[in-house]
């Protein structure tokens, strides 16, 4: 099989965490691109060149949620991904893959020229996210044990990596105490370590 992914990438990151957790590691080959590139080889298999795309024999499977869902059934040993049927399960990560995903046009317009940032994205993106922080530090609680991965805590600490790593919101540990004691129970995971986002991966964002 093969993964490609950008090492900054938060969608890709959860594949990759989901990956380890089914003991896959090792049958997946990693391809670093660079998006938004001619040379982007995601375009010839998806043409709209985003990652995560996992390429397994003849199938081409693009989307976290999916790309998670089908390494879950591969390795046979996790069910990171609810279950169709489980609806609370999904609701609850439909909410969390929201909070990324609004984290994630957030950072894109950061990393933007500053002249060219849109004032009414950026506010618009600050409050979806601080209403979300919000709720999840009345909501969230310090596992007891092990952090369980499943994709939706995998995608909110993947959204928290991504919120911190473009320091969106400064203030967030003094005003989301519960979110930060959650956060650091699942940042000395070994994968957690491994996978976070990087300066050193960090291209400039081209048109
Ligand atoms: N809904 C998709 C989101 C994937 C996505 O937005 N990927 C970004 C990287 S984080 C991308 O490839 N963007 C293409 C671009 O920036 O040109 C998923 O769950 O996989």
């Amino acid at each position: 099989m093969k993964l490609y992914y950008t090492p900054n990438s938060p969608y890709a990151r959860m594949c990759r965490i989901v990956a380890d957790q089914a003991g896959l590691t090792d049958a997946i080959e990693l391809e670093w691109v660079t998006l938004r590139s001619k040379d982007n080889p995601v375009i010839s298999l998806s043409p709209l060149g985003r990652v995560p795309v996992l390429v397994d024999g003849d199938l081409t499977l693009a989307e976290a949620r999916h790309i998670c869902a089908y390494l879950d059934e591969k390795g046979g040993r996790t069910q990171t991904v609810a279950r169709y049927g489980d609806w609370q399960a999904v609701a609850a990560e439909t909410e969390a893959l929201a909070f990324l995903d609004a984290i994630t046009v957030w950072s894109r317009e950061v990393r933007r020229a500053k002249e060219d940032q849109s004032d009414f994205l950026l506010e618009v993106e600050e409050e979806q996210a601080r209403r979300e922080l919000a709720h999840l530090n009345a909501t969230l609680t310090v596992p007891a044990g092990a952090p369980p991965l499943t994709f939706r805590t995998i995608c909110l600490f993947t959204a928290l990596g991504m919120m911190r790593f473009y320091k969106l919101v400064p203030d967030w540990r003094e005003t989301y105490p519960a979110v930060a004691a959650w956060s650091a129970a699942y940042d000395t995971l070994p994968i957690v370590a491994a996978t976070a986002p990087s300066a050193d991966a960090l291209k400039p964002l081209t048109r």
